[in-house]
């Protein structure tokens, strides 16, 4: 078994204790930390959801799963970030009301910063109201993202967009939503200035929007 299964193998099963060790052994075998990454700990999280869907596994494996996948974001998180931090401006970033998924926009967050943004993260279940105010507390930032990862938490990023136009905020920020239930129609449909399906994407539309 590569050492890339063996992450996911990890990461599936919940195995807190070994991932850092584990991750820090694939590097230093020469491993790519984008392959570690997706290939690794993203493609078990998909085998997660498929088993919680299934009903093989419940909410505690899931979230073990998930503590298992960010403390092995976090060895990898200096060979996926840049360090040129802040030459692109501030990106103010959250998941919205009602929804507690982070993992998704976390990396989404890493990846903008090493594109050269400075990060204020609102952390998950942020009120429309939070992103207003944190867009109007920083007049120098030009790009905000969203992200939704249930189908019921839709109708939240909706509303989230909904309040930053009525607030105005478009007349200083470009809107980016993201996350698994979103599509380009319905960005569209909501009135977001872009979508992107994966992290990798929106540091690149990141940097556009911002120019
Ligand atoms: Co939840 N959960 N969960 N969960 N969970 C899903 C999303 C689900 C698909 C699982 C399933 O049934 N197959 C399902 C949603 C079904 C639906 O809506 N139709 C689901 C459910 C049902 C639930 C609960 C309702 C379960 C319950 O309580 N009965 C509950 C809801 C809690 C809440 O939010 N109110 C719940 C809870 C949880 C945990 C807390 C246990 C845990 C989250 C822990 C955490 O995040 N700290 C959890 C997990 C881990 C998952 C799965 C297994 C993994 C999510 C993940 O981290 N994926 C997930 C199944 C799955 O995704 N296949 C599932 C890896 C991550 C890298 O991908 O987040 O998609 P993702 O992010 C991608 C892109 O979407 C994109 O880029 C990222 C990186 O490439 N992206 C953006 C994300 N945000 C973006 C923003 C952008 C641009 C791109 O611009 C701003």
């Amino acid at each position: 078994m590569s050492k890339i299964q063996e992450i996911a193998q990890i990461v599936e099963s919940g195995k807190v204790k070994l991932i850092e060790g584990l991750v820090q052994e694939a590097l230093d075998a020469g491993e790519d930390a984008n392959a570690i990454l997706n290939d690794g700990m993203v493609a078990a999280m998909g085998i997660v959801g498929a088993k919680f869907q299934a009903n093989e596994i419940f909410v505690p494996e899931m979230l073990v799963a998930a503590k298992t996948m960010k403390k092995g974001v976090e060895i990898l998180r200096p060979h996926l970030a840049g360090n040129s931090v802040g030459k692109n401006g501030k990106y103010i970033i959250g998941t919205v009301a009602g929804d507690l998924h982070d993992i998704g926009k976390n990396l989404v967050a890493l990846m903008i910063e090493s594109a050269g943004f400075e990060i204020i993260d609102l952390g998950v279940d942020v009120p429309a109201e939070k992103f207003v105010e944190a867009i109007k507390a920083n007049p120098d930032c030009k790009v905000v993202g969203a992200s939704a990862l249930l189908t019921t938490t839709m109708d939240s990023l909706k509303n989230t967009v909904k309040v930053m136009i009525d607030a105005g905020c478009k007349d200083q920020v470009k809107i980016m939503v993201g996350g698994a239930p979103i599509t380009q129609d319905f960005a569209d449909e909501i009135g977001a200035d872009a979508y992107t399906q994966d992290a990798g994407s929106a540091a690149v539309q990141a940097v556009a929007l911002a120019q």
